[in-house]
């Protein structure tokens, strides 16, 4: 059953966003793995405060500038992110650039039709990745993350990959391409592996990089490469990780 929450309630928000995967998987397109995941990442997100900390900032940033420079940038969609931000996603993709593509850890047509019905309702023109289309496999990869489309992540210069399972990244990276994470989680193996990591809640980082992207809209492409050069990840995750034991300290008042 899904429940509606009063506006009141003190974590509103939060529950909102919980109601949306639920409904999610009673639609039939999000998994209940999905459930998991949303609940770990709620965990950190409470950690963090459950705002844009500065370094997830500075990722996004970096993110948006670097999407913008590409000439394949590919937007990967799954089960929760086209709960959460479907519309979002398609905003992003349309001021960057960047196609979007389906693609699910646990892939099922029937799944990836859904999503795609979800992403054209909220104004996608073209969703990727969807039956015949994921026409190439990525040999690197075990997972049903291996078959991609060829007008898509296959030909991808840069992939945005939102909440994402271990391996993908490394095998996206072997191949060359570069890799935006968003997670949560700054420990995960994606997290590690990903040339840019937003550690920032996906709800809060679409719309963030949105705005960013109607603003460096009207940059050149030195100031674009600029920003991306002077960001550093290994650098990002640590001053992630010092934010989380600094704010645990003054929570448990040392
Ligand atoms: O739809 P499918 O079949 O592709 O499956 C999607 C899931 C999410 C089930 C699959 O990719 C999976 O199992 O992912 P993991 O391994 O649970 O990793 C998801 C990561 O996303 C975790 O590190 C979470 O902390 C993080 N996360 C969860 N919710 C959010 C998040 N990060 C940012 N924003 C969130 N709202």
């Amino acid at each position: 059953m899904v429940i509606k929450i009063p506006e009141t309630h003190p974590r509103y928000k939060s529950l909102l966003y919980r109601e949306k995967i639920v409904e999610g998987y009673h639609e039939g397109y999000v998994v209940l793995q999905g459930l998991i995941a949303h609940g770990r990442g709620e965990c950190f997100d409470y950690i963090l405060g459950e705002e844009t900390i500065e370094e997830a900032y500075e990722a996004e940033k970096a993110a948006v500038a670097k999407l913008l420079l590409s000439r394949h940038p590919v937007i990967s969609v799954n089960g929760n992110v086209a709960a959460l931000v479907p519309g979002e996603v398609v905003r992003l993709a349309e001021l960057t650039g960047a196609k979007i593509e389906v693609n699910l850890f646990y892939r099922t047509r029937e799944r990836e039709e859904k999503i795609a019905d979800i992403l054209r309702r909220h104004g996608a023109r073209e969703v990727l990745g969807v039956g015949e289309d994921a026409d190439r496999t990525i040999e690197e990869l075990g997972s049903e993350r291996r078959r991609v489309s060829s007008r898509g992540i296959y030909i991808a210069d840069t992939v945005l990959i939102p909440l994402e399972d271990g391996d993908r990244a490394e095998a996206l990276k072997r191949l060359g391409k570069f890799i935006i994470a968003i997670d949560l989680n700054p420990l995960s193996r994606t997290a590690q592996v990903a040339d840019i990591t937003i550690v920032d809640n996906i709800v809060r980082a679409l719309p963030n990089m949105i705005k960013l992207a109607e603003e460096y809209i009207n940059l050149d492409r030195t100031s674009l490469e600029n920003i991306v050069s002077s960001y550093d990840n290994k650098a990002i995750l640590s001053r992630v990780l010092r934010y989380i034991r600094d704010r645990l300290g003054e929570l448990a008042g040392e």
